[in-house]
């Protein structure tokens, strides 16, 4: 490897990249919980590789330094998390929609579909990355990473564990990931087959927590005003049906906490 690099130089598009594609992801999914409710993307994060990482993994692939930018694909790395498995295929499509709007689509690599002998499960997009930095203008690579939160876990479990043994896992040790990775298969199906009823939950808590919010607002303006008995009834009920009251009952209250506030 070359003498006297400028690691910072190099690495500040990847690193803008990066801020730039997790800004966007993250905009995506606000996007999705302000017009659906829910969002396919739990989680984004972003990382960019550091230089000694990348020479050791250009070492192994045996990639001379001039060829790293364009043989290295996941210098800049996006982790997109989903919590179900048909999600990862949502935002598969929503990334293959942008190909030559604001990325191109250079590679595609399932290994859900096609589990890696590690036991490894991730879909992997590959993509071009146009960025305008302070040093001019300039593609570069960088893999989107998009898996459920029980990909994930296994991948940094393995991850931590082949750091641990410098690559070289004991077989023991790959035997047991693999069987958890079978574990993790069985549990995102099992996920998959009661995802209505997440979702639907997910939505009456949601729905629970705006009622709380409204009758909370009209106990503090009865509060504020002085009618303490009054607030102090509402909010007792409240506490009650916060027990075991249904999104029905406490619609009910937080109607008649308004009517109170009115008939102030
Ligand atoms: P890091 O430290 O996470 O960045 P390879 O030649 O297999 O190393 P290649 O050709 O770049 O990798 O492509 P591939 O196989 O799609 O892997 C790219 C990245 O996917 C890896 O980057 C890992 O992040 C992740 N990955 C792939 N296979 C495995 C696996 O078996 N276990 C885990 N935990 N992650 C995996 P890096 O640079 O290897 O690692």
């Amino acid at each position: 490897m070359e003498k006297n690099i400028d690691w910072q130089e190099i690495l500040l598009p990847y690193n803008q990249a990066v801020n730039e594609l997790v800004t966007k992801f993250r905009c995506l999914s606000e996007g999705f919980k302000t017009i659906g409710g829910s969002s396919p993307i739990e989680r984004v994060e972003g990382r960019v590789k550091n230089a000694s990482s990348i020479i050791q993994k250009a070492n192994r692939k045996g990639v001379p330094f001039d060829k790293i930018e364009t043989k290295i694909e996941d210098i800049a790395g996006v982790r997109i998390i989903c919590r179900f498995v048909d999600d990862i295929y949502d935002v598969v499509g929503f990334i293959m929609d942008r190909n030559k709007l604001d990325m191109e689509i250079v590679a595609v690599r399932d290994y859900i579909s096609n589990i890696k002998r590690s036991g490894y499960r991730s879909h992997h997009v590959i993509i071009r990355y146009p960025v305008v930095t302070a040093l001019g203008k300039k593609s570069v690579l960088c893999e989107i990473q998009i898996r459920t939160m029980a990909m994930n876990f296994w991948a940094i479990i393995e991850h931590s564990l082949k750091y641990k043994y410098k690559g070289q896992l004991p077989a023991y040790i790959q035997e047991r990931l693999k069987k958890s990775s079978d574990a993790s298969v069985l549990f995102d199906n099992e996920i998959r087959e009661i995802r209505e009823e997440i979702i639907h939950a997910e939505s009456l808590n949601l729905e629970k927590a705006a009622v709380v919010d409204e009758i909370f607002k009209s106990i503090s303006v009865l509060h504020t005003s002085g009618r303490i008995d009054e607030a102090a009834s509402i909010n007792d009920s409240l506490f009650k049906l916060l027990e075991n009251g249904s999104v029905d009952r406490l619609t009910e209250l937080s109607r008649q906490a308004k009517a109170a506030v009115g008939g102030n």
